[in-house]
């Protein structure tokens, strides 16, 4: 090598060397910046950013196959219903094996039913002996589940049924809530909710959230609900709560009604797509078959049914937590697990539309929806019209940027906003994902409306071809 050349060579490395400091005060500085954003993460703020987690049904009802939260003294006699935890052992359950399907799946949180409307408790509890130390199994199911979230990095939640249609203080005893027990005694049975709600933080948490549920029951009331929200923010000051706390839910729309004082942190859809909504954080909870506890031979919603489900949640600018609910001998069913894992692989192709997004500012619908973060913003379109482009209406903004991360798409702008053409092969995709930049922020832009009629050539505005973007 010639001195010029080790000159010129040893110069460069040096210039590589500063380089290479320069980068990397800058990388500990966004590291920095990174890590002081996320301390300073309030607990909801870091709960929606997860946008997507699972809900889990487990108990001994899964030994009948019927539902449960309707099935104690209906679709199954009471006398035998209460039975059936003398023979719940979920002997082949690994705690391991669910956290790590909800991680594959995509998930970034769990919530577990540790007591349904039946009274039955899936941990060993100082206060009752309807529990899991009492059936063939004996371990703590709980215990087991929230451990092996914290390995796998999934955040663990309890759903927790204010009414218990077998406890002799609680008033009423099966699903409609008309029969009522020989002594009841509520306010007895609130201390049993406390005492339980408050064993769940000291040995499992903490918690990311209490799910609660059943609180429609003439028995709960807006006090015990203030009350108990008091009790659970002293053991746990960053525990959220869903509005089932209260009594102001609109039924299984979920939204809590104007006007009242407890809240809770989230509202709850049951069942649906909850409606767009920013201002208020929201989480429809769904089922993956029809029944929330296991029944054999269920209807398994396909994969582009799960997609559209997610995908209009969270451009609806909710969060999902979608339904498994396991067999008796513990394991989640294989086509079901399938099913998620198939899920989890589109979410994770497109995660960074996904996780730390907001739903908007193109209204979900019928073609698809949108979501956003800083200056991004991602459409997902699940049905392209018949013929003809789809028509996005204008922004409050320039389009600095967009491609279609799916390839197969033309773009124009128009007078009206943009105009997307899909490519033959794309129009019948499941999904085509496009990226956009803007020139500002795109949470703050007013949410527009999509109008898509399947079938029709939607009239549109003048195309030019300077603004033609195609990948
Ligand atoms: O745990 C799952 C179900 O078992 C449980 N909620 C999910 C998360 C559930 N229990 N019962 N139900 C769902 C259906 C209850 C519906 C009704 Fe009502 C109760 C109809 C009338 C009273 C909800 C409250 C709708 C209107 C008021």
């Amino acid at each position: 090598m010639s001195r010029a050349s080790l000159a010129s060579f040893a110069g460069t490395a040096s210039m590589e060397i500063s380089r290479r400091r320069r980068l990397f005060s800058v990388a500990a500085l966004v590291l920095l910046a990174i890590s002081s954003a996320c301390s300073t993460q309030k607990p909801i703020d870091a709960w929606r950013a997860m946008r997507f987690g699972m809900f889990v049904h487990c108990g001994p009802v899964s030994l009948a196959g019927t539902e449960i939260g309707w099935s104690r003294g209906k679709q199954v006699p009471k006398e035998e219903y209460d039975e059936l935890y003398r023979r719940f052992d979920p002997k082949d359950f690994d705690a391991r094996s669910w956290a790590k399907l909800a991680k594959d799946a995509g998930m970034r949180y769990l919530v577990l039913t540790t007591k349904h409307h039946d009274g039955f408790c899936l941990w060993p509890s100082r206060f009752t002996d309807y529990d899991i130390a009492n059936t063939p199994f004996g371990r703590d199911l709980v215990g087991e589940l929230a451990k092996a979230c914290r390995a796998e990095g999934v955040r663990f939640g309890a759903y927790y049924s204010l009414c218990d249609w077998k406890h002799p203080d609680y008033p009423l005893d099966s699903p409609g809530g008309r029969k009522k027990k020989p002594k009841p005694n509520m306010p007895r049975y609130f201390e049993y909710v406390k005492a339980q709600t408050a064993e769940l933080i000291e040995r499992y948490g903490p918690l990311q959230l209490f799910w609660f549920d059943g609180e429609w029951e003439a028995p709960w009331t807006e006090r015990y609900g203030r009350e108990l929200h008091a009790h659970l923010l002293q053991k746990q000051a960053s525990i959220l709560v869903n509005n089932r706390i209260g009594k102001g839910r609109k039924g299984m729309e979920g939204k809590t009604k104007e006007g009242t004082l407890l809240r809770g942190n989230f509202d709850t859809p049951e069942q649906r797509v909850g409606s767009y909504e920013r201002e208020r954080p929201w989480e429809t909870c769904m089922t993956i078959c029809r029944q929330w506890a296991w029944k054999p031979g269920d209807r398994l919603k396909s994969l582009a049914e799960c997609i559209r489900t997610l995908v209009s949640v969270i451009g609806g600018d909710g969060n999902l937590l979608l339904n498994v609910g396991p067999m008796p001998n513990g394991k989640i069913e294989a086509r079901q697990a399938d099913r998620l894992r198939e899920l989890g692989a589109w979410v994770k192709r497109h995660g960074k539309a996904i996780y730390g997004t907001r739903g908007g500012p193109y209204r979900p619908g019928p073609w698809g929806a949108s979501t956003c973060r800083g200056r991004k913003l991602w459409l997902f379109v699940l049905r392209w019209p018949d013929a003809g482009p789809l028509r996005l209406p204008k922004l409050d903004a320039r389009l600095v940027s967009l491609r279609s991360l799916d390839g197969g798409v033309r773009a124009e702008k128009t007078m009206h906003g943009l105009s997307l053409m899909p490519s033959t092969k794309q129009r019948r995709a499941s999904s085509t994902w496009i990226e956009m930049t803007l020139d500002r922020e795109v949470l703050p832009l007013e949410p527009v409306e999509v109008r898509w009629t399947s079938g029709s050539l939607a009239k549109g505005g003048r195309a030019s071809a300077s603004n033609v973007y195609e990948r």
